[in-house]
């Protein structure tokens, strides 16, 4: 049993763009100050965060200069060694300028294209500096609204020549950083390039490094697609490459809502912590959600509170389900260990596999069966909703 404090060994950690959303959206103006990347490090810090992540903009201006640029990041970094926070990742911001309107990777406009790697690349060498192993590439811009003005094959060309040349900087400086693709389907562009788990998946196959290249899964993308989180993660954990995870809350279909952790479906927040904790994620719980405009900087805080907090309800819950012999009985009845038995045996062929006699009884007493799988899940209900046993 625990009170849910967070630990740094829960390893979470949280974007500054995240506490740091002054609230600014396409109705309305900014409803919260600006918060300086020291101060949300001191208080991610004392509200049991291990790690921060960044864009190149949230800790500098667009259009600092070298010597502005250098103070951002000395007070960022001050703040970081005061408080013993790491930086697991960062990230380019290629979307907020007006440049980016068409694009950072694969804007028509090839000037566009080369001043993005080049931002993305400075901001590499930072986030080496400062610990970070993974780096994020979010491609909301990357995109269009409608049909002929994207071409869709050349566009994915250009992409592909942006990771291959940032791949091939990262092996020529020997840095131990990995990229991760964060697919979205939409928002802010009509229809964005690689918007889903499986696209991205595909995308990273056709890379000189693919090796190099893994993926940040965020909840509410996927959820946007209609697509089920957890088995998204799941696969890309099969794939090998599952580098990071963006954790936040969606109600379904609908605008990009990023609310804080196990808001919005918590049932699928559930599988997605049941996913993470057993099948072999072993890096940053992330989270990328934004703390309702309606919210003052407390609210921001216990929103952020809220992340973590249910992250680790939910790793008790599904810690008890997973040891409930109930559980482990109804598993069981609904042959899941089955599942993981190869469908050939040892030395079989296909040959032996249509040898077999099938008559009719046996195919009706297959057609026949139930599954149980309304009682295991019912299980799992009882488990979230606090009256297992
Ligand atoms: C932006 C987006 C997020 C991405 C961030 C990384 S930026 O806030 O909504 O989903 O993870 O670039
Ligand atoms: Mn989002
Ligand atoms: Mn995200």
């Amino acid at each position: 049993m625990t009170d849910y404090t967070p630990t740094r060994e829960d390893k979470f950690s949280f974007g500054l763009w995240t506490v740091g959303w002054e609230g600014v959206d396409v109705f309305g103006s900014a409803v919260r100050a600006p918060l300086a990347p020291a101060d949300a490090v001191h208080k991610l810090a004392e509200l049991g965060a291990y790690g921060v992540t960044f864009h190149d903009n949230d800790v500098f201006p667009f259009d600092a200069t070298a010597a502005q640029r250098a103070d951002h990041i000395a007070a960022f970094r001050k703040a970081l060694d005061e408080t013993g926070l790491t930086v697991p990742m960062a990230t380019t911001n290629l979307f907020g300028h007006p440049i980016f309107k068409d694009g950072g990777f694969t804007a028509n406009h090839r000037d566009v294209r080369r001043f993005a790697i080049r931002k993305v690349v400075e901001n590499i060498d930072l986030a080496v500096e400062l610990g970070a192993k993974v780096y994020v590439c979010w491609g909301g811009r990357e995109g269009a609204e409608s049909g002929g003005a994207k071409d869709i094959r050349v566009a994915l060309d250009r992409m592909k020549e942006a990771y291959d040349i940032l791949g091939q900087y990262v092996l020529d400086q020997g840095y131990d950083l990995k990229f991760a693709v964060e697919p979205k389907p939409n928002e802010p562009r009509g229809d964005i390039l690689l918007p889903t788990i499986g696209h991205a998946l595909a995308f990273i196959n056709e890379l000189e490094h693919p090796e190099l290249v893994g993926l940040n899964p965020e909840v509410g993308h996927e959820e946007m697609a209609g697509v089920n989180f957890a088995h998204g993660i799941a696969q890309a954990l099969w794939h090998g490459k599952l580098f990071h995870v963006d954790l936040n809350g969606q109600h379904g279909p609908r605008f990009d809502q990023d609310l804080r952790f196990g808001a919005g479906n918590l049932r699928g927040a559930f599988w997605a912590v049941d996913t993470l904790e057993n099948g072999g994620y072993d890096g940053p719980r992330h989270f990328d959600f934004k703390p309702p405009r309606t919210e003052d900087m407390e609210g921001v805080w216990e929103s952020a509170r809220g992340c973590m907090r249910n992250y680790l309800i939910l790793r008790e819950k599904s810690r008890a389900f997973r040891a409930d012999p109930q559980v482990q009985a109804a598993l069981a009845a609904s042959k899941l260990d089955e599942l993981a038995r190869p469908t050939l045996a040892e030395g079989e062929t296909l040959a032996s596999l249509r040898e077999e006699d099938w008559d009719d009884a046996r195919i009706e007493a297959l057609a026949e069966r139930g599954m149980g799988f309304e009682r295991l899940d019912q299980l799992a209900m009882d488990h979230l909703l606090g009256v297992a046993g």
